[in-house]
């Protein structure tokens, strides 16, 4: 593991329930870091424009049926494929604001009923993040918000599991922001969190990978 003192862009994560507000604040921030002259990129899991992304949308979409081990290896597969062009952009100095991740995956797919140890296995190895935000919202609250959509897992029932499992994954270096705030308060906590943390890579905090 190379040189400490390398600067570098920072590889932050946005997660939460469905209807939290994570694409709206993900596109904010992107826009935010670029208005003070840092490089930024939006990403999103899962990236439907991949062979295994169009694999995975169609399952979202039941278009398809798969088995859960196998829809779960395939969302790991799609943060695979992408694993070596973030290396290379974080190294480079471009920070990443991605929209779901890893932690994502394990809280999905262990609300099926899913061994958790089993559902983060495949993630070992992947780049960790240097910041888990996670925007948090009651499956209530969460679901008055414009309502959900026909895909696979907008569901009450479902997202209420999902927040269990999302709460055995929190670890003390999580930023929980209150994502029922007006959206530009919890866009002002975003920039503030994110900055600093941007500022720690720049300053060489080495790159770690997943679990850590
Ligand atoms: N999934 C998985 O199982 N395994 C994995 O490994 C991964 C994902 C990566 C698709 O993901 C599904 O895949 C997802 C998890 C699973 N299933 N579910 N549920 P996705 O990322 O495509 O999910 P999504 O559909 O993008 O979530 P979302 O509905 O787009 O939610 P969001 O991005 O968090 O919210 P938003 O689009 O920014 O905002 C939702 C609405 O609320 C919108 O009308 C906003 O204007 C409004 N909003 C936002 N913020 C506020 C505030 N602060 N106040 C009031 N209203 C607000
Ligand atoms: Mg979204």
């Amino acid at each position: 593991e190379g040189n400490k003192k390398e600067s570098r862009g920072a590889l932050i994560v946005l997660e939460g329930l469905d209807r939290s507000g994570k694409s709206s604040q993900c596109s904010r921030l992107v826009s935010y870091l670029e208005g003070e002259g840092l490089s930024a990129e939006l990403w999103r899991f899962p990236d439907r424009t991949t062979n295994v992304g169009q694999m995975i949308s169609a399952y979202l979409t039941n278009a398809s049926q798969l088995d859960d081990h196998t829809i779960h290896l395939l969302f790991s597969a799609n943060r695979w494929e992408k694993r070596s062009l973030m290396e290379t952009k974080l190294k480079s100095g471009t920070t990443l604001i991605v929209d779901r991740y890893s932690y994502s995956g394990v809280a999905f797919s262990s609300a099926k009923g899913l061994d958790i140890d089993w559902c983060k296995s495949p993630e070992n190895g992947l780049l960790a993040p240097d910041l888990v935000a996670y925007l948090d919202i009651s499956p209530d609250k969460a679901a008055e918000r414009g309502g959900y959509g026909d895909e696979r897992y907008e569901k009450l029932e479902f997202q209420q599991k999902v927040a269990e499992h999302y709460k055995v994954l929190h670890d003390t270096s999580w930023k929980i922001v209150d994502a029922c705030q007006p959206i530009e308060d919890v866009e002002k906590q975003l920039q503030e969190i994110a900055l600093a943390c941007v500022k720690q890579c720049q300053q060489g905090k080495p790159l770690s990978s997943l679990w850590p």
